[in-house]
């Protein structure tokens, strides 16, 4: 064979690599050669066991023995994703090039612009099938799993909206840098549920060490039709808290409202809260009477606790009482600082008589890492905080907090 020739085919062979990298219907009828057993392949660009993309290119190659094969008969290849009782196909098949016995090539899969159905399960477990006419399958391919991103779960927060505050609760799911989420119901002020047409989309824009971006739509279908909202949020702890500052309604610039978000968890967090022996909370600043929390804060950066905390519990102080009990409901998992405070003067824990609490720090310790919080925010010592780690439905008790009195400024 000379030089030229060899060259002719290996550019043959190239171009018929790129035609199979193009659309799936590169091959060949393969009339000289037998084909005792059919084989085939779907490779996905994404890894399994990490976050759903919101699209998938999927490369396939198949082989359709002689036995199962008829060039008048159409084949296809079906992505599908397991569903609680049966599988659910995403979309349309894909059909191969009618007559075509083997062959390779690439295609998309899209996640539907409503999201995935609610029968599908998690962890996401997604197959393709090469199948001849309607439903005969031929073969299967190996299994890919993901994981929902980390904006998918049931959040619930406020909203503030011209003059009104509504409690909600949202479901919300993450495919690739796309959120969804349907269907919020809204808690009025007598706790009563009321579900409501609710849509939002958003695009995750940036992404942060500490942070990401979501910007988005949102449309409320009411008994006077229908309100579309615009905004961008923050988030924070990798998803477990939202913040929006203002959002305008129907395309206006002016800033009509905000919100915030927190993600639920299926854990709990208890303990027990301890002023210091001797404190006199009928004493001015008076603790009698005035609401206390337990946050449980993912970070101090930025300095602003109301960002930083995930799921709390807040109660009135009991007049004369030196101890309490509290209880965190619906902790997602995560590694969390818990944190007590009283603010007696809603402007933060920050002014002398007000009491503050940090897990793992004896009083004195607390005082000068609030210290460093509050007036030296360039240099926080955290050495002294002990971080709690939780899990996916544990329970934590006795994560006790001995709290501390704010001293009188010197
Ligand atoms: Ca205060």
């Amino acid at each position: 064979m000379n030089k030229s020739r060899n060259f002719l085919i290996a550019a043959l062979g190239a171009l018929a690599l790129l035609a199979g990298s193009c659309s799936s219907g590169g091959g060949s009828n393969d009339d000289d050669d037998t084909i005792a057993q059919t084989t085939f392949t779907a490779t996905v660009d994404a890894t399994s066991g990490t976050a759903i993309p919101d699209q998938f290119t999927v490369t396939i190659a198949y082989q359709i023995a002689d036995s199962a094969f008829d060039a008048t008969a159409e084949y296809s290849v079906h992505a599908r994703f397991a569903g609680a009782v049966s599988s659910i196909d995403m979309g349309a098949p894909h059909t191969l090039t009618e007559g075509i016995q083997t062959g390779s090539g690439s295609y998309k899969v899209n996640i539907p612009a409503s999201g995935l159905p609610a029968e599908v399960k998690t962890p996401y477990e997604m197959t393709f099938t090469l199948e001849k006419g309607v439903g005969e399958t031929l073969a299967t391919s190996e299994a890919y799993t993901f994981i929902p991103g980390p904006l998918t779960g049931t959040y619930t927060g406020d909203v503030h909206h011209g003059s009104n505050y509504y409690s909600y609760r949202i479901p919300l799911v993450q495919y690739g840098n796309r959120v969804l989420g349907t269907d919020a119901v809204y808690i009025d002020n007598s706790n009563i549920e009321h579900t409501e047409d609710f849509d939002i989309a958003m695009t995750v824009t940036a992404t942060t060490s500490t942070t990401s971006t979501l910007k988005g739509t949102a449309s409320y279908i009411g008994s006077s039709g229908k309100t579309s909202y615009s905004g961008e949020a923050t988030v924070y702890g990798g998803g477990k808290r939202i913040v929006c500052d203002k959002y305008t309604v129907e395309g206006s610039t002016v800033a009509a409202g905000s919100f915030f978000a927190i993600k639920n968890g299926t854990s709990k967090v208890s303990g027990t809260i301890k002023l210091p022996a001797g404190t006199d909370t009928s004493a001015a600043p008076v603790l009698d009477g005035m609401e206390w929390q337990v946050s449980l804060l993912f970070t101090f950066a930025e300095g602003d606790m109301s960002k930083n905390s995930s799921r709390y519990v807040k109660g009135l102080w009991p007049t004369g009482a030196n101890t309490i009990t509290y209880t965190v409901e619906n902790v997602p998992e995560g590694t969390f600082y818990p944190v007590f405070y009283i603010d007696t003067d809603d402007d933060g824990p920050s002014d002398a008589g007000e009491a503050i609490g940090l897990y793992g720090c004896a009083e004195a310790d607390t005082i000068a890492t609030m210290d460093t919080i509050m007036n030296h925010k360039e240099a926080i010592d955290m050495s002294k905080i002990q971080a709690l780690s939780v899990g996916t439905g544990e329970t934590k008790t006795a994560i006790d907090i001995n709290a501390a009195i704010i001293p009188v400024a010197p």
